[in-house]
This record gives structure tokens, sequence and C-alpha cells, in this order.
């Protein structure tokens, strides 16, 4: 059994639900934020056999398509020496690729639905 973890774009996130729900996987999404761009997204939990971890990144697939690179502002922040939190974010332009999905899967050591 594996834990599928799944963070694509919230724009996508209802069609992959939808297609995963069709195929009869369950999926929990999860509202989540990407480091980098620090941009909401979304991931995925679908706990399903080993075998269908390929099945599931197909659909994916699927629904998400290719990324493309697009140059947009990336937050850089400013920390203070005294606190861990930013003070404030500058900007930088960036190349970076969006779009697609980012999977991996771990090994789930207990199943239950009760
Ligand atoms: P973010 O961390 O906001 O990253 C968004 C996109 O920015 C990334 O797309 C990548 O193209 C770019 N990027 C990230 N870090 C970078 C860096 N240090 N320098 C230059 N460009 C950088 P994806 O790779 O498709 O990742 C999309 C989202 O998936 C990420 O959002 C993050 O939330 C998650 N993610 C990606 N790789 C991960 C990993 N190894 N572990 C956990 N989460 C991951």
């Amino acid at each position: 059994m594996k834990l599928i973890y799944v963070i694509i774009s919230n724009d996508d996130s209802d069609r992959v639900v939808y297609e995963l729900n069709k195929e009869n996987y369950s999926a929990t999404k999860l509202s989540t934020t990407g480091g980098f761009l620090k941009k909401g997204n979304t991931t995925l939990m679908i706990c399903t056999e080993d075998e269908n971890v390929e099945k599931v990144a197909k659909l994916v697939e699927n629904v998400c398509g290719k990324r493309e690179t697009v140059e947009i502002s990336v937050p850089i922040p400013s920390f203070s020496a005294t606190y861990s939190m930013p003070m404030y974010y500058n900007t930088a332009k960036q190349k970076v690729e969006v779009g697609g999905a980012v999977i991996f899967a771990v090994d789930v050591a207990y199943y239950n639905r009760l």
C-alpha cells in the first residue's frame, strides 16, 4: 500500500479529484503553500495499492499537462537578526517552471477504515 502525494495548482485540483473519484480512487485535498513562490497550491493524499501508483500518475499527467517556463516575480524574504520571521519581502524577476505536478509516494505501515 502506498500513500501518494500529488502537488498541483489550485486551478487543476477539482478536475484531478473528479477524474480520480471516477476511477474509484479516494483523495483528500489539502490547501498548501509552495515554499519557493509562497503561492497557494493543492496537495492531494491518495492511499492505494502499489500497482496503482503509475495509473494515478498518468491520470494526473493527463489533466495537468506539461510544465511551461514563465518569468515571474519571486518573493525574497529579508530576516532580522533577532526574529526568524521575515521583516519584509523583496521580489526579483526569475524564470521558473510552472504547471504540471509533483508526485511522490511513501509506504503505508497501516491502513484501516473503521
Ligand atoms: P514552490 O516551492 O512554490 O515552487 C514552485 C516552482 O518554482 C517549482 O515548480 C520550480 O519550478 C520552481 N522552484 C522551486 N524551488 C526553486 C529554486 N530553489 N530555484 C529555482 N526555481 C525553483 P515545481 O517543481 O513543479 O514544484 C511545485 C510545488 O511542488 C512547489 O512549490 C512545492 O510546493 C512542491 N514541491 C516541489 N518539489 C518538492 C519536494 N521535493 N518536496 C516537497 N514539495 C515539493
